[in-house]
């Protein structure tokens, strides 16, 4: 393999994939339409799946870059009936509280289309519950904080890594955001550097789910040219 040298370290001969402008154009049209296909899914079956194929969605998440390369992340998965349980006993305990005091009515008005609510019987039904961590920091050899780098944006881009990676198993996720966070690493036990950030339950979906007929903002919303 053909390296090269930069301030001491190895840099390896990237592999590129070559494409022409019609095969380019085929392939990002083909993705685009099987990404948007893509929805969170809330009813998701009890039946399981093979471990490998999460953790290789955890691997496919983790290839996503990060600050100075620190791959600031920890996703734990949880597979035990009792745990999934005390997550959602307390992830419902503070859904309750947000649902019916601390969320704005337009807030609950925004979320009338997609019929959410403080119950959140998947926490439990899913087979696998992975709850993403954000590593804010690493310890060094004598202990001392060693802060990681931008943390939040690696490790939401991870995030949507590990989305697109259920899709492509064909199987399906949501983001689960409840707020406060903090019991999830109580009850996982997590160090003091691992902040909770995303709970995203995996599995097949329910036989017979709907989901909000929504449309998409087209690219004249989204993209602006210079
Ligand atoms: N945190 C709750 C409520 C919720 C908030 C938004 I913004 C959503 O798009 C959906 C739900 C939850 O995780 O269900």
């Amino acid at each position: 393999m053909k390296t090269k040298d930069i301030n001491g370290f190895t840099h390896v001969k990237y592999a590129a994939d070559h494409y022409t402008e019609e095969e380019m154009l085929q392939r990002s049209e083909a993705f685009y339409q099987w990404i948007d296909r893509r929805r969170s899914v809330r009813e998701i079956s009890d039946r399981s799946f093979p471990r490998q194929v999460l953790d290789q969605i955890i691997l496919a998440a983790s290839t996503a870059p990060s600050g100075a390369h620190k791959q600031p992340w920890t996703f734990c998965v949880v597979s035990n009936p009792e745990i999934k349980a005390k997550i959602r006993e307390a992830s419902e305990k503070e859904e309750r509280e947000s649902y019916e005091s601390r969320m704005s009515e337009r807030w609950k008005d925004d979320l009338k289309p997609i019929g959410t609510n403080w119950h959140k019987p998947f926490l439990e039904k899913a087979p696998y519950l992975v709850i993403l961590f954000k590593r804010v920091y690493e310890l060094d050899s004598e202990g001392k904080k060693i802060n990681n780098y931008y943390v939040n944006e690696s490790v939401g881009i991870a995030a949507g890594m590990f989305i697109s990676a259920v899709h492509h198993a064909g199987l399906v996720t949501l983001t689960h955001t409840p707020s406060p966070m903090n019991f999830l690493a109580d009850i996982l036990g997590r160090p003091a550097n691992e902040r909770a950030y995303l709970v995203l339950p995996v599995g097949y979906p329910d036989a017979d789910v709907y989901v909000p007929d929504f449309k998409r903002k087209p690219l004249d919303e989204v993209c602006v040219n210079y």
